[in-house]
């Protein structure tokens, strides 16, 4: 009986055992099976993400599709005239935009690249040579002031300012020669809906001024202490001028400085009414002449309460340079 029950007790762990295995074995090839899928299928997801096309090409992520209502409310803080007659606009389709701004050292490759020149404007027949400054007094063309010399110290990750749009133009033309992906300048819609990601306050992080300084890089008490009389806001974020890209927190699109740091370029032809916006996210554009002056947003490191607003927007001519402006690149995706 002993013997038997061992021999049966053997003989039905064994088949105990057979069953586990052979259970087991469907186990991990469906496992096997499901990670294949996922890899096969995830993988795509993983590199829809975001993407960076070469070494020292701006990092990108994807922003969704989605609805914006552009411009600021009746009441909101700084609001400014040219934010009236709101629209809703509809960004039908993902785009690609770069988590920073160009940076001085994004920048200089395309320059060592192309051997690029850059345009001088002109004021009433006069030649601006340089690019403009404000030294606590009075804004004005500097001459030997460049995108490499600004009139303060820059590291490599910095925003690159003291470029025109036309010098944006320049770079987003070879960005996409080189890469063979369409990079662009963002237009003012796909700027300000990228800025908000999903805010409808002043600000991505919200409606308090004093929380600014966790966010963005702006005209704070680091700042007044270099320009004394300009209006800030009440908090310290450490810098007097353009601070390197992603010191600060990102907005909910993993987007950083879309506030403050440098003034961005947009695509748009700067228009007076804010209505007349093209309500599907593409840009106001028209003859070169009426091109004339393009449209900045963001504000910067220079900026109050008043101009760092998702809603504000400047009015630069073309061929301008400024010690506070610069731009980040945006990239339309290929239709499946
Ligand atoms: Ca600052
Ligand atoms: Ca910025």
């Amino acid at each position: 009986m002993g013997f038997e029950y061992s021999c049966t007790s053997i003989y039905n762990n064994k088949l105990s055992f057979v069953k586990i295995l052979f259970k087991n074995t469907h186990i991990i090839l469906l496992s096997s099976l499901l990670m294949l899928v996922v890899w096969l299928f995830g993988f795509n997801d993983v590199k829809e993400e975001g993407f960076t096309d070469c070494e020292g090409c701006p990092e990108m992520v994807i922003v969704p599709a989605g609805e914006v209502l552009i411009g600021s409310d009746q009441d909101e803080i700084g609001r400014k005239k040219g934010e009236r007659n709101r629209i809703k606009a509809v960004i039908k389709a993902p785009f690609a935009m770069a988590t920073t701004e160009v940076t001085l050292g994004q920048f200089r490759v395309f320059m060592e690249e192309t051997r690029y020149k850059s345009k001088i404007p002109t004021y009433k027949g006069e030649p601006l040579v340089g690019c403009n400054y404000f030294d606590g007094k009075g804004y004005g063309y500097i001459a030997g002031h460049n995108w490499q010399n600004p009139g303060y110290p820059q590291r490599e990750d910095a925003p690159v300012v003291c470029v025109s749009w036309s010098d944006a133009a320049a770079y987003v033309a070879w960005l996409s020669e080189k890469t063979g992906r369409t990079y662009r300048i963002p237009s003012a819609v796909e700027f300000e809906y990228a800025s908000r990601a999903g805010s409808s306050a002043p600000w991505f992080w919200g409606t308090d001024p004093a929380k600014a300084c966790d966010y963005a890089n702006i005209g704070d008490r680091t700042f007044v202490e270099r320009y004394p009389k300009r209006p800030a806001f009440p908090c310290n974020d450490g810098y007097v001028y353009t601070a390197p890209v992603k010191q600060f927190k990102s907005n909910a699109f993993g987007l950083y400085d879309m506030v403050g740091n440098a003034w961005e370029w947009t695509n748009d032809c700067f228009i007076s009414d804010l209505g007349q916006t093209p309500a599907d996210g593409s840009s106001q554009l028209g003859s070169e002449k009426e091109c004339g002056f393009r449209t900045p947003k963001g504000g910067s490191w220079i900026s109050g309460i008043s101009w760092s607003r998702a809603a504000v927007r400047s009015k630069d001519g073309a061929d301008y340079k400024s010690f506070m402006l610069g731009f980040r690149v945006a990239a339309t995706l290929n239709k499946e």
